[in-house]
This record gives C-alpha cells, structure tokens and sequence, in this order.
C-alpha cells in the first residue's frame, strides 16, 4: 500500500475550492481543505468532501451509453458514439438548416475552462444561433442591468475594501455565489465584521448570511423594486449621494428622482411589509459608508420585474460613486486574464435585447442574457421552419431543473435526436438518444480561469485580488473505463463532421479589449487539455508557466495598477434613468396591493412560495449521495410556526402546495427564519414525476408551480419562480 497527499481543485460546484487529497494506491480517499492556499484558507465543504465517493460512486457512467430501439441503454465506444452523432446531426443540417440544432449549456459546463470555449466553436462551425444556457432562469436580470445602465473600466469597490455591502435575496454563506467573494465567504464576512462592516440584508427569510448582517430587512418576497426605489429616493432626498460623481459620469438622474419620488417610507412600509424606519436606515447606512456595493441574487431574478431590481442595484452603486476612482489601487488587475484597463470612466454601452436571432415564441430575440430557455421547448414542439429537432444538452438537467416539467419533458421526447453528456443518468439523461460520460474532477487538470472571469458578470463575484492556480491531474480514470473531457466530445464530433474549428479563447461574459483573434485548432493532431489551457491563457497578465510553480495557488499582487484618469474625450456615460426601466416603476406604482404584514388570507392563493438552495445540494446534484442526504432525502417545505399553528399543521405533514399552473406535495418542516406567509423550498427534487408516494423520499420538483406562457419577463423569459402565490391543503 502506497500513501500520498496532493492538491486537487474541486468542481462540484463553480466555488473552485483548493483540497488536499489523501491517496490510497493512487487513488483520493479523502479530501479536506488546503490551509496552505492563500484565498480558500482550508475551506471545504461537505459536497467537495464527497468528490472520492462521486468517483466510485456505483451510478457512475464509465463509459458512453446509447438508446436501443427497445428503450434501454446499452454502452457505447465514445469514438463511436461520435462518429453515429456526426452522421445524424449532418444529416439534420443538411436537410433542415444550422437552426435545427440547439445547445443547452447548464452548471456544470462552467467549472472546466475548456468546455463553454469548445462548444462555443462547435455551434460557430456548424452556424447554428440557437445556443441557450441556464442563465435565463437563474439571474437574466443582472446582463439587461448591466447593459442599460452600462459597465466602469476600472471596476466596482470590492468586498474586503469596504464597510458596507447590500445583499438582496443572495446566501453567499450557503450558495457561494455572489456578494461576498465565494473563495471561503464565511472567513471574509467574519474578518469584515471584526473591522466594523454594516452588511445589509434584504431577504424574506432570516438567513445564514443575514444572521450575521448589520441589519436585515424581512420584507414580503417580490416587493424588491419597491424597497430599492425607496432607499434611492431617500438617499437622494437626503442628498446622501455622491453628486460629483453623478454629474461627471451618469445620465439620468433627474428621471431616476422624479420615479424614485412616489416610493416614500411610509408607502414601501405598507407595500414591502418592512418598517419605514428599517428602509430610512438602510439608505443611511448604505450611502454614508466610505465604500461597498450592492449584489442581488437569484430570488429577486426569479420574482416578477427582477431586471427592475437589478438595475435599480446598480443605480445604488453610481449614485453613491462605489466604482473605483483615478489614483485608486486596482483591487484585482488580472491574473490568467489579460490585464485590466483601469481607466475611471464608463465603458460604452451595446445594445441590451432586441437584437440577433429572433425566436418564434413570444416576441423573444437574443439579448444581453442570452436566448430565453422559455421559448426552447416550443421551439421544439412548434412545427414549421427553423423547428429544432437535434439538442446538446450540455452538463444541464432540464427536467429537473426548468420550469414547467411536463412541457420540458415533452419537448425532449419530440427531439430527433438528443444527446447528453453528464456523469450519471440524471432525469435528463434518461430521455437521451445517447448519453456522454465525462471525466470527473480529479482526472483532469484544473484551472482558477473560469471564477477570475465572473468579476466580469457582475459586481461582487470572481476573486477580489489577483489570484492563480493549476492543478494537475490528481488520479487516472478507473480500469475499463471509456471516458472523456467534454471539450474532446466537441473535438471529435467536427472531425467526424470534417468541420474546422476555431477557438475563442476567452468568456462572451469577459471579452478582453481589443478581442483576441479566434485560434484555428489542428483538426488532424488532436491537441492536449494542457494546449488548450495555454491557448485560453496566452493573454493572461500572469503566465501559466508562472501560475504552474505554485501548487497551492497564488496572489500575484506585483506589480500594482493604479487606476487611470478618465479620457479627455470619453463621451461614455452610466445611465442612471433607462426609461424601459422607470416605465415600470411607474406600472408598480399604479398596482394595487394588500398591506399586511403576514398572509393575504382573502386572496384564492394566500402563500408565496419561495426560492432557496439547500448547503449539501447543488441543484440536481448531491441527492446520489448518502453522506449527503441523511437529513434531507427530499426537499421539505419550510413555514413560519404561526402558520403552521393556524393551518393546524406540524413537522412532517404532508401538504399539497397548489399554485395557478400546477400542484405538488410537501413534507412541512417547522421555521420561524422563514417570513410568516412564506413557503422557502428548493428546487430539482422529486425525480421525473410528481410521484405522492415518494414525497418523503425524494421530495417534489417546485419547477411544476411555474409555467413559461403566462408569467413571465417579456425580455430575459424568465418565469415567476419565485414569490409564486399559492394555497395549501392538508393531505391526510
Ligand atoms: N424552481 C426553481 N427552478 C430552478 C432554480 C430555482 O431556484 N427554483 N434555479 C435555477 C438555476 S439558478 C439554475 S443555474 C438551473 C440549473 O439548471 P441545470 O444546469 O440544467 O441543472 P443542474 O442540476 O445544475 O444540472 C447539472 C447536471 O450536470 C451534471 N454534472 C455534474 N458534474 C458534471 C461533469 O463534470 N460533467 C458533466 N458533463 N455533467 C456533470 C449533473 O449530474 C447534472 O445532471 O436551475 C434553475 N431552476
Ligand atoms: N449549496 C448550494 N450552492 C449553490 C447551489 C445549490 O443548489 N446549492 N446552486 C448554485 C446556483 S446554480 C446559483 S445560481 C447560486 C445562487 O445563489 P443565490 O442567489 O445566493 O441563491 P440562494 O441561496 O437560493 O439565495 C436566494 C435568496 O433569495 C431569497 N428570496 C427568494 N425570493 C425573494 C424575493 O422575492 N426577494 C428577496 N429579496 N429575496 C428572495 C431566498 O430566501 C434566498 O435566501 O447558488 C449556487 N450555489
Ligand atoms: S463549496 Fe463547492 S467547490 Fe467548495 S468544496 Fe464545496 S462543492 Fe467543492
Ligand atoms: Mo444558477
């Protein structure tokens, strides 16, 4: 028996975090965190400490699988699985054009830096348009934002620069996703919180991160673009902005004061359910701080008008002048991305929707969040010209995870062809014509890319300071196998087609300027995932031979950049008065609403269902795991005491939750961080059917309580997937 310790990076979630690896006889038998790395300080959490278990996990798929005609899988060589995919998807093209074929890229298309890239120049070679990710039922608001109100050269204040931050409807402690930096964001918040930060919380539950902010609004959900309005109005009331700045750099303002005005105190306390007192302290704290920004997450995106939530974030932080400033140091100036350009001034802004391909449903065209996946299952089942019928799901679980799962599930049964790649058969990959398996994490080299490039995506993500790491291949793939990175699926599927390949080597989020020219990949010598790592770093400010002498990762703070003066002749300015987006606050202003705090009880739906995401889940992924699921096998649906108390309901009961557009069961679990009148569940349980019998085994998919016709974002598509009204019902 042989021991020894590497460092692996882990992937089951896009957070990177650094691990140190135990092996057995060349294989990981258990993982911790790496103390020794300089941004995740030892962090690890309870999925990453199952990546050993994911590897052997006996539901693994070590080779490719294909349908037969009698329904069921049999395995495949992956080489011929791609060379039958090529013949049929040429076939397809051939008769039916380039936008027959659609692309789903989901999760986990994003922690491996080689994937999106490569399936990007696989949809360029064959020209299809018809490329969608799961962007626009996750935060599709926060790309319309920022493409209306524009982006800043330098870059916003980061996290642990400032002393305060606002965080709408995001759990950085739990989700790793935006507001606090996701590389140990528990650390960060504590080290903030000991200098004296005032972190400000707007959530409908009392959550893990607002258990530890300054001060928590407990708003009802939905009521977001109100309470923002309101602490602009009285930030600009009280003169609490930044007026130099303003005047210098923003458009707007006095359309943003005149739509801001009706949104008094005393109408959000009535409107939100927060007191008046609460909203006049959180403008005060927020714009009399020396620094911080703001961050909103997937709950108000999922809540109707989340763009109008997302811009008015945005407007927060120019109106306070939280971008950085000349002579200020540049926080992260880049580290396996090209260097920043920190000028202090406005970028230009492009158009933010309205433009490119124009779908067929609902007066969809592509925008700044991409195509709407709300139109993809019609553009499945709609006959006629341009009807899709080949989709690459690719690293994505639409049956889980989209809206309305009966359409989602009778859209992938009338594709021609589907193919998924995924390292189990999820819910997804059961409905597939062929399922690729992939390599998982620690047989694959790691890069720290994909995370550096989300500062570009919005404010309050990626790293803060320039940090690097690679991680070689940590273990082989098990004996017998037949398994691969996803960027080869790409590789060999355009060989087969005998289509070129050109690769953009960097992010549609994170475009460099100028843009880098696409590089024109040998399609008779395959290249190595090492290559392409070169090639995706090749404009870094750091160079991967660099980055490569430092296993446990590396701040590369030398030399410093300094942000520079604004141009002489810059006429780019951040626009703080998009009409398209005052317009709706004009439409709020004029709903008419009930103000109670609690429950509407005379309305036919007198609960909001809620969003949220559970610490040992990550959408469809950890319910295979038993270390895992110990507590929660299923999704519980979380209530405040006195409804329970109310509805005569306890612990473990079963209910059936019924919305609009479609009915599931719950197992109730008893709450009270939850708002009274609130429901808080997860999403991606219950399997493939709304099976009663299992509810307590595998819980219930919430996606059945959203429909993507009736409610939804006219620009971004994304359904009401949050703040979703509905009633209950005892089940006995
Ligand atoms: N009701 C409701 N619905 C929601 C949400 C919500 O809050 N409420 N959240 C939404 C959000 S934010 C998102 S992003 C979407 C997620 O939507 P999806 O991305 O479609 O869903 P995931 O479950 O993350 O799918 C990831 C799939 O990748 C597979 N996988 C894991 N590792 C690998 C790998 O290394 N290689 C490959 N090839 N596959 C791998 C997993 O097994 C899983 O099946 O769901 C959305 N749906
Ligand atoms: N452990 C774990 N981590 C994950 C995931 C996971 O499934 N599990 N999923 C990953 C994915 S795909 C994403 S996109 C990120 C998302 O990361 P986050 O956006 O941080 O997601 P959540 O943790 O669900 O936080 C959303 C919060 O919004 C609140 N909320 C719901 N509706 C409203 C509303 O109308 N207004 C306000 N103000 N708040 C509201 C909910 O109570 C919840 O606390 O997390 C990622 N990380
Ligand atoms: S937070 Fe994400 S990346 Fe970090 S250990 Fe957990 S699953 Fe892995
Ligand atoms: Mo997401």
């Amino acid at each position: 028996m042989s021991s020894q310790q590497k460092i692996a990076m882990c992937r089951f979630c896009h957070a990177l975090c650094s691990l140190k690896v135990q092996m057995q006889d060349g294989v990981a038998v258990n993982v911790v965190g790496d103390k020794h790395n300089p941004v995740y300080h030892g962090y690890s959490c309870a999925k990453g400490r199952e990546l050993p278990n994911q590897h052997r996990h006996p539901d693994r798929l070590l080779h490719s699988v294909k349908r037969a005609k009698d329904g069921a899988f049999a395995p495949v060589a992956f080489e011929r699985a791609s060379a039958e995919i090529a013949a049929r998807l040429r076939e397809l093209l051939d008769r039916y054009g380039p936008r027959c074929v659609a692309m789903y890229s989901g999760t986990h298309s994003f922690p491996y830096a080689t994937t999106q890239p490569m399936a990007t120049a696989f949809m360029d070679a064959i020209a299809s348009p018809m490329r969608f990710t799961s962007n626009t039922i996750d935060k599709p608001g926060k790309s319309i934002a920022m493409a209306l109100h524009g982006t800043w050269a330098a870059g916003a204040q980061v996290f642990d620069r400032s002393d305060t931050w606002l965080m709408v409807g995001t759990n950085p402690l739990i989700s790793k996703s935006g507001g606090i930096p996701n590389s140990n964001p528990a650390r960060r918040l504590h080290l903030a919180n000991k200098r004296g930060f005032k972190l400000i919380v707007i959530d409908p539950r009392r959550t893990e991160v607002a258990k530890k902010a300054y001060l928590h609004l407990q708003p009802r959900p939905g009521e977001d673009p109100s309470i923002l309005a309101g602490m602009i109005n009285v930030i600009i009331s009280e003169s609490l902005h930044d007026a130099d700045f303003v005047q210098n750099n923003a458009e707007g303002f006095e359309q943003l004061q005149e739509a801001v005005k009706p949104f008094t105190p005393s109408y959000v306390e009535a409107r939100a359910g927060i007191p008046a007192q609460q909203l006049l302290e959180a403008a005060q704290v927020f714009a009399s701080a020396k620094g911080g920004c703001t961050t909103v997450g997937t709950g108000p995106n999922m809540a109707p008008r989340g763009m109008v939530t997302e811009y008015l974030s945005q407007v927060l932080i120019t109106l306070c002048g939280r971008w950085l400033k000349e002579g200020e140091s540049v926080p992260n100036n880049g580290a396996m991305m090209p260097r920043r350009n920190a000028k202090a001034q406005a970028n230009p802004r492009g158009p933010a929707f309205g433009y490119g391909e124009k779908l067929r449903v609902r007066g969809f065209t592509d925008a700044a969040c991409g195509l709407p996946i709300n139109a993809l299952p019609d553009e499945i089942l709609m006959p006629g010209e341009g009807k899709v019928r080949a989709l690459i799901n690719l690293c994505g679980n639409p049956v889980s995870a989209w809206p309305d799962q009966e359409k989602t599930k009778e859209a992938l049964q009338a594709l021609d062809l589907h193919i998924t790649l995924d390292w189990r058969l999820s819910e997804t990959a059961r409905l597939a014509d062929y399922v690729i398996a992939p390599k998982l994490s620690l047989e694959r080299p790691g890069l720290s890319l994909p995370n550096e490039s989300l500062s570009f995506m919005g404010v309050g993500f990626g790293y803060p300071e320039p940090y690097a790491q690679y991680v070689p291949v940590v273990q082989s793939t098990p004996p017998g196998s037949d398994l691969i990175e996803e960027w080869e699926f790409f590789y060999h599927l355009a060989r087969d087609m005998a289509l070129p390949l050109n690769l953009q080597t960097c992010y549609p989020w994170a475009v460099p300027d100028p843009k880098p020219d696409p590089v024109s990949l040998d399609m008779e010598n395959k290249p190595t995932t090492e290559e392409l790592y070169e090639l995706m770093t090749a404009q870094g400010r750091i160079p991967l031979a660099e980055v490569k002498k430092h296993p446990h990762g590396f701040v590369f703070t030398e030399p410093t950049d300094i942000v520079a003066p604004k141009d002489k002749d810059c006429p780019n300015r951040l626009d703080i008065g998009a009409s398209v987006v005052l317009e709706q606050l004009g439409e709020i202003r004029a709903e008419t609403f009930v103000s109670a705090i609690g429950t509407d009880s005379q309305a036919s739906y007198p609960f909001r269902l809620i969003s949220r995401r559970m610490d040992r889940i990550y959408n469809s992924n950890g319910m295979q795991f038993e270390k895992l699921t110990h507590r929660y096998p299923y999704n519980p649906a979380f209530m405040h005491p006195r409804d329970l108390q109310e509805l005569q309901l306890s612990a473990s009961d079963i209910i059936e939750i019924a919305s609009a557009y479609g009915s599931i069961l719950g197992v109730v679990e008893v709450d009270d961080t939850v708002r009274p009148g609130v429901i808080s569940m997860a999403h991606c349980f219950g399997g493939i059917s709304n099976d009663e019998r299992q509810v307590r085994d595998i819980g219930s998919n919430t996606g059945i309580l959203a429909q993507f016709e009736s409610e939804y974002d006219p620009i971004t598509g994304i359904p009401r997937m949050s703040d979703i009204p509905v009633k209950i019902r005892a089940v006995a």
